[in-house]
């Protein structure tokens, strides 16, 4: 496979904590050389262009830096389209999560009905009238589907981007309540850290490609770091106890592999002021490597 890397540095959807050095830390941990050693081919697009937070207003408080998130959301996507397009496999690292609006709406601009998979312990689908804190992190899988201020929604000048059938959150233990309300709503299939832990990665993964990969649909893999416990991987800027243990991450990782519906894969919130000898960037080039085919045997 052709990979194409792209970084998103991005720190302006979450208060201000250090993710935007996140696309160096990976590279800096050997991405590219390992992909290679797997065999893939790789290109590297570089950063896409994001203001830093310091530069521009932060806006409403209930929709902090709307303005420059929307700006970098449109960029990103034009450039995944393009990669898509080019038969290259985009993999996108960020800077907060808050860059999966402009990746997503990228690949949703080639494959339609594609299904996510996206694994953190968060929900992600706030609005603005659910949002305890105003940080469009907290808000992309809601506008993806349609939910929220008509500008995020409309990236690329189309809404909405996702069926919220297709979508399955991964590893889910801090959700809002107002947000839980709306995944409910909405009927977007969470699996929780206690539904993991009763019936196990492996069940919850095959279930998880069932549900996002039906009827031959390609797959988008959304790699929220936060979603592994803070002890494996204690740079990400919202940590939550009781996460992925460093096995079921592989499994998860592994098996959306073994699925071949992966059309396009990101990494976000690696946090480098929080970690620890890049070990958070080393666990994620691990984890890459692993959705993208690594094999023991
Ligand atoms: C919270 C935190 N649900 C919010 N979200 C985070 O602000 O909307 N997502 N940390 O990664
Ligand atoms: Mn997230
Ligand atoms: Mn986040
Ligand atoms: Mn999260």
């Amino acid at each position: 496979m052709h990979i194409r890397v792209i970084g998103a540095p991005i720190d302006l959807g979450a208060d201000r904590r250090g993710v935007d050095i996140g696309p160096s830390a990976i590279r800096y941990a050997g991405l590219h050389d390992h992909l290679r050693a797997l065999g893939h081919t790789v290109s590297d697009f570089g950063n896409i262009h994001v203001p830093q937070p310091e530069s521009r207003p932060i806006g409403s408080p209930k929709l902090k830096y709307l303005d420059p998130i929307v700006e970098v959301s449109e960029e990103l996507a034009n450039v995944v389209t393009d990669a898509l397009k080019s038969d290259q496999f985009p993999l996108i690292l960020g800077g907060d999560h808050s860059m999966a609006l402009g990746s997503i709406s990228g690949v949703a601009n080639v494959h339609k009905n594609l299904g996510i998979i996206w694994v953190d312990a968060h929900g992600d689908f706030n609005i603005e009238e659910t949002s305890p804190s105003g940080n469009i992190h907290g808000m992309i899988l809601a506008a993806l589907v349609g939910q929220g201020n008509s500008r995020l929604t409309h990236i690329g000048g189309w809404s909405p981007k996702l069926n919220p059938e297709n979508i399955v959150i991964v590893g889910a233990r801090d959700l809002d309540p107002g947000e839980q309300d709306l995944l409910r709503k909405h009927r977007v299939h969470v699996y929780t850290m206690s539904d993991v832990d009763r019936y196990g990665m492996s069940n919850i993964m095959s279930q998880a490609i069932e549900i996002a990969g039906r009827q031959d649909q390609p797959i988008h893999l959304s790699l929220d770091m936060d979603s592994l416990d803070p002890r494996e991987a204690p740079g990400v800027g919202t940590p939550v106890r009781g996460g992925l243990s460093y096995r079921e991450a592989h499994l998860a990782m592994e098996m959306v592999s073994d699925s071949k519906h992966m059309v396009s894969m990101d990494v976000v919130e690696v946090n480098s002021i929080l970690d620890r000898e890049n070990a958070t960037a080393r666990l994620a080039v691990e984890l890459i490597l692993s959705a993208l085919g690594k094999k023991i045997l």
